[in-house]
């Protein structure tokens, strides 16, 4: 299997983020990639290819243009703001009752405008390392559809949180919504997204809830009692051509194996039916039990059964990178996905 991934997506390094009422250190950092490449390559896993460049048509079909617009001009509004911090955060949004309808021209108002939450720290290469590792998405999409049966985007900044005109979750480009949607302009009937991490992939489940193209299923910490709070509950089938389409596992806290493993198996009967052209897993290991920011209870060995059953589905897979933010534990869980995938497909074949 392949593996894709640019240093420029490195260059996205906050040092700080708003949690818990307070600034905390950063979760999601350039650290995250790099021990998962180290441990592919002690692994000897596979070639490491650095992504192909693209236009930004295929952003742009899942973005909406002045959103990424926005991310690509707010470290220039925040300077001529004569902000001197190097992380931007928003501070006021609106929601209930206020005006969707008119961006605001201040830094400020366009933060909030198209932000979900104070928790994810940009700065000046924010911009370059979300589209470097968009591109590292596509290229794996590029990769499944001139035949490998597989392959590994190594996705950073994460992605599934970020909606059409949305960014929050650490995430700014929906990565692994943005491949699914390339994969069905080049001819894909049927897309799966299988998002496996933590949290409940909110981007990825509204950029597709209207659509019965993409199958959108997600396992993730029940949003009663997690971030992001405000969807990912049971009862969200998806809307109009796409009722049906949506499926969503809420969990609660302390969610050992094998009430996960209930859910996936429940998930995967769900794909068998769909019967997708191609899976793109949004591969978080944040469900880990050393995670920092989870309280699931998932153990390192527990990987590579999740990459064993998704080989069972017998699909072409493109693993995504999403979230998993126990930095030391990272490399090793994320490889036992991989070739709990690889060694059973290989045992299949
Ligand atoms: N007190 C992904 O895994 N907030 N994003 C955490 C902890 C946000 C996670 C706050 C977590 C976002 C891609
Ligand atoms: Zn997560």
């Amino acid at each position: 299997m392949k593996t894709i991934f640019s240093p420029d997506q490195l260059l996205h390094a906050p040092t700080k983020e708003i949690s818990d009422g307070q600034l905390v250190p950063a979760n999601e950092v350039p650290s995250r990639a790099e021990i998962v490449l180290a441990h592919l390559k002690k692994a000897q896993f596979g070639e490491v290819l650095t992504p192909n460049e693209f236009s930004l048509d295929p952003i742009l079909k899942v973005h909406d243009a002045d959103y990424v617009t926005f991310l690509q001009d707010f470290w220039k509004l925040w300077l001529a703001e004569g902000r001197t911090v190097e992380e931007v955060f928003p501070f006021v949004w609106p929601v209930h009752g206020l005006r969707h309808d008119i961006v605001p021209d201040h830094i400020d108002g366009k933060l909030g405008f198209y932000s979900f939450d104070a928790g994810s720290p940009m700065g000046e290469h924010t911009w370059v390392a979300a589209r470097k590792s968009a591109e590292t998405a596509l290229t794996g999409a590029e990769l499944i559809l001139s035949g490998d049966n597989s392959a590994f985007a190594l996705c950073r900044p994460p992605g599934h949180h970020a909606h059409r005109r949305l960014y929050g979750g650490y995430c700014f480009l929906n990565n692994a919504a943005i491949a699914a949607q390339y994969l069905r302009d080049q001819g894909v009937a049927k897309v799966t997204v299988f998002d496996v991490d933590y949290h409940h992939g909110n981007g990825t489940q509204a950029i597709f809830y209207d659509r019965a193209d993409v199958q959108f299923l997600s396992i993730h910490a029940d949003p009663k009692v997690e971030f992001p709070y405000y969807l990912g509950h049971a009862n969200e089938r998806g809307l109009k051509e796409g009722a049906g389409y949506n499926h969503n596992y809420p969990l609660p806290h302390g969610t050992a194996w094998a009430q996960w493993e209930e859910a996936m198996e429940d998930a995967c009967h769900s794909i068998e039916k769909f019967a997708p052209d191609v899976i793109i897993v949004s591969l978080g290991m944040d469900p880990y039990e050393n995670d920092p920011i989870s309280q699931f209870k998932l153990k390192t060995d527990d990987f590579t059964k999740i990459g064993a059953r998704i080989a069972k589905l017998g699909k072409p897979t493109l693993f995504v990178m999403e979230g998993g933010y126990a930095v030391g534990d990272l490399g090793i869980n994320c490889t036992k996905a991989l070739s709990g995938y690889l060694d059973t497909v290989k045992v299949g074949s």
